[in-house]
């Protein structure tokens, strides 16, 4: 029985339903839909001690507004014991939770309230590494040859070489010398951060330890990352940037591994629901993970729409988003799953990526109607939705040169490019715009001191020994979730409202898409159908005016981020206004 959340908001008065400007009625058989998902950077989203850091007791106060956005799940990034590492991905001990974050009472308490109201709590289990302070690798350094096989310890090929060219995510040698046992261990990400050995069953069974105690805990939905690196094939064979990948990607037993896995989390009878990130997958696999026939993921997030501002394939290099390369992945993406009914997650925003307004919207003269506009294509498409925390009320980049980067990417990356010859300010610059620090500001509620986050002064505050206290983005006196629900263009009510419309409308849950203008780098623009209903979405992805050649005259206005345009009949040759997102209907009953 695949696990599906019926437990969907159903205030009616929050969405388009039955109170959209021209008083359309859309169809909805109430038939199961896939978690929708808000995620929480627990760090940065609301602090209640005033210590600078957020914590599980500022969500349990926020619930209420988490509740209101029409989404199902809070996914809540890593909140364990870590070793301070990569925000939180680098885990001491799976089974614990950092003092900064509260107590298991506080935990307990925020489950509880979330259940209370519909809500469940989704948590993230990275599975494919460990901290290197984490008792078994401890164990592996001190000799312990068990404990050696539950990671990647390999001799290397000489003196200071390492057993192959394989690099790490952030930067480097993907191999850490330990002097002591003259051999390297493998780590793909950050040298914190062990990989774990899945061919070895004892790590299996240590990691199906830990989904049990969450389970007891009453968790039940989990988030996996990089869940597609944890088969490996030979770790040592000779590698080139070109093939490196296919070492550790979509890997050998990747498939097996992951039916296993299930299985065995579902053991004791209690569905689960698991969303998988995949990083860099072929869309084969993909499909494969998600396709519910396998009972491997319920469903997946994917990327690889997210590299089309990146010049030659590098993260840090940026150039023009390719608007027509984008839309082509999406639309790749989402007619290969709706082959095999599966459900994949693609995201503009997450923690690890800049903010999408910045990013793909003009954020200065249009950043409301640039984020409705983002957010309802996101919502609106034959996808399952999940939002990260501040894309509704517009949150923006940052200016490095009034916040530090403390992302380890970042840090790494700047040091790399000055290494390639550029400039400290050249290689500060050149990182700022894709960094992930981008992301992980404090959440800005209010106009008040620290963005209403916290009540603390800032100079105050100190990190943690394994939590970085987050700064905010000094824009928060004018871009806020309070000054946001006071204006009359609303970011968060309209994306509220989409939310709800997408989990209560069959038309767009289930409808079939079909991409228009898909050579134009101007437009984005689809069409879902279901039955005798039908919409057109159509997004100005320009700051300029836009004439179309489309007849929309058979067709009512469902949503638009322009409300003097709310009751506009449009005829053959329709003009869309800078960043406009028009949602139109018609019934051929
Ligand atoms: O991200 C995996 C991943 O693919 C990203 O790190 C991506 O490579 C990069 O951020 C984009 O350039 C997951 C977590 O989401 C991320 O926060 C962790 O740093 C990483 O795994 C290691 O656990
Ligand atoms: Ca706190």
């Amino acid at each position: 029985m695949r696990e599906v959340s019926n437990n969907l908001s159903d205030n009616t008065d929050n969405h388009f339903l039955n109170n959209n400007p021209n008083n359309i009625v859309l169809k909805d058989s109430k038939l199961p839909k896939p978690p929708s998902v808000y995620q929480v950077y627990v760090r940065s989203f609301k602090d209640s001690n005033g210590d600078g850091i957020g914590d599980f007791e500022g969500v349990t106060q926020k619930l209420d507004y988490i509740k209101s956005l029409g989404v199902t799940d809070i996914w809540l990034t890593p909140f364990y014991k870590s070793s301070g590492a990569d925000g939180g991905y680098d885990i001491v001990d799976y089974k614990s939770i950092d003092p900064t974050y509260g107590d298991k009472e506080a935990f307990e308490k925020l489950v509880r309230e979330a259940k209370s109201r519909g809500l469940n709590i989704m948590i993230d289990l990275v599975f494919n590494h460990v901290s290197i302070q984490n008792e078994l690798f401890q164990r592996a350094l001190n000799g312990d040859k068990e404990a050696q096989d539950c990671f990647f310890f390999r001799k290397g090929k000489g003196i200071n070489t390492p057993p192959n060219a394989l690099r790490s995510k952030f930067g480097g040698s993907a191999w850490q010398y330990v002097k002591e046992l003259d051999m390297y261990y493998l780590h793909l990400f950050a040298k914190e951060q062990a990989d774990l050995n899945w061919d070895n069953p004892k790590v299996q069974d240590m990691l199906q330890d830990v989904v049990n105690y969450w389970k007891s805990l009453g968790i039940t939905h989990f988030r996996l990352d990089v869940i597609n690196f944890i088969s490996k094939g030979d770790v040592t064979v000779e590698v080139n940037s070109e093939n490196e990948r296919s070492v550790y990607t979509d890997g050998p037993n990747i498939h097996k591994y992951l039916k296993e896995f299930r299985k065995r989390c579902t053991q004791d009878g209690v569905p689960i629901y698991l969303i998988g990130e995949l990083a860099s997958p072929s869309l084969e696999n993909a499909v494969k993970y998600v396709d519910p026939k396998n009972e491997e993921l319920d469903g997946a997030f994917v990327f690889h729409h997210l590299k089309t501002d990146y010049k030659d394939g590098k993260k840090f290099h940026v150039k023009e988003n390719n608007i027509i390369c984008q839309k082509g992945i999406i639309n790749k993406f989402l007619s290969a799953v709706s082959k095999v009914a599966g459900n994949f997650y693609l995201v503009f925003d997450n923690h690890d990526q800049p903010r999408s307004v910045s990013r793909f919207g003009d954020d200065k003269k249009y950043r409301y109607e640039s984020a409705t506009a983002i957010n309802a294509k996101q919502i609106l498409m034959r996808n399952a939705v999940s939002i990260y925390q501040g894309q509704e009320i517009g949150m923006t980049n940052v200016d490095f040169s009034k916040v530090p980067f403390d992302d380890v990417e970042s840090k790494n990356a700047i040091k790399a490019l000055i290494s390639e010859g550029y400039s400290e300010d050249e290689a500060r610059e050149m990182v700022s715009f894709h960094s992930r620090d981008n992301s992980r500001t404090t959440f800005q509620w209010d106009n008040s001191s620290n963005g209403g986050f916290g009540d603390y002064d800032p100079k105050d505050v100190k990190d943690t020994q394994s939590v970085i206290a987050p700064k905010t983005n000094p824009n928060y006196l004018t871009i806020n979730l309070k000054a946001d629900q006071a204006s009359e263009k609303s970011i968060s009510r309209d994306t509220s409202k989409l939310i709800h419309l997408k989990n209560h409308s069959d038309l767009f849950s289930y409808g079939e898409q079909e991409i228009l203008y898909s050579d134009s780098n101007k437009l984005t623009a689809f069409k879902r159908s279901y039955g005798s209903e039908e919409a057109i979405v159509l997004v100005n992805e320009t700051s300029e005016d836009l004439t179309l050649k489309l007849d929309l005259s058979e067709y009512k206005v469902l949503y638009t981020n322009y409300k003097e345009s709310e009751q506009m009949t449009y005829g053959k040759k329709p003009t869309l206004k800078p960043r406009q997102v028009l949602v139109l209907y018609k019934n051929n009953e």
